[in-house]
């Protein structure tokens, strides 16, 4: 008898916290994501975007794809890193003239990191913003 009331009282205290974990899992967050263009001194242009709970920021960049014609990007894939972010709106790096799209992070608090992963690993937070800058190595 004691059995089958704990047995009860564990099965209404699953169905309580199920939606909560279910909610949780089906969350977009917000991002923004910051264009630019070091080397030809353009001003930046921002765009926001949102991002599956925990999921990866390739995803956001084509959901942003998807539902703004102003933003457009290509990726390659390498075959140890995975997705390699080649062009942004047109503009491609190249290896002839050292030029890259570096991947950088600020984050809520104002603090610029620069993330040891790429597109494809990076998992961002709410509130952060990508920042997309056309460069040189
Ligand atoms: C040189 C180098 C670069 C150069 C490549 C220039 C070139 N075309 O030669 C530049 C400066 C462009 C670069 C950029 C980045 N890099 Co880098 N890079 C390296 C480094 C030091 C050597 C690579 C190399 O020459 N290997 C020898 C050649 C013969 O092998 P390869 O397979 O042909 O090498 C190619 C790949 O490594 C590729 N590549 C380089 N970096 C990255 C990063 C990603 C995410 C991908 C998919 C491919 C890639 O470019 C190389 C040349 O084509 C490695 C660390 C290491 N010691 O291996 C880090 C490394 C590969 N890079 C790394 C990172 C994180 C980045 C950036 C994301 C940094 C950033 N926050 O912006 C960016 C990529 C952004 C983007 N556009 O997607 C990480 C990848 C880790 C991971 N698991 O994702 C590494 C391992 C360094 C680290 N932090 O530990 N990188």
């Amino acid at each position: 008898m004691i059995m089958m009331r704990m047995a009860a009282l564990l099965s209404a205290a699953l169905l309580l916290l199920l939606p909560g974990a279910l909610t949780q899992t089906s969350e977009l967050v917000p991002i923004d994501v910051l264009v630019e263009n070091s080397l030809l001194g353009t001003a930046p242009v921002t765009f926001s975007t949102r991002v599956a709970y925990r999921g990866i920021l390739l995803g956001a960049l084509k959901r942003l794809m998807d539902s703004n014609a102003n933003f457009k990007f290509t990726y390659t894939e390498d075959p140890n890193y995975g997705p390699y972010l080649e062009s942004v709106n047109g503009v491609a790096g190249n290896d002839k003239d050292h030029t890259y799209w570096e991947l950088l992070v600020k984050t809520p608090d104002g603090k610029i990191i620069r993330p040891d992963v790429g597109i494809g690993c990076y998992i961002p937070s709410a509130n952060e913003q990508i920042i997309l800058k056309f460069t040189k190595w």
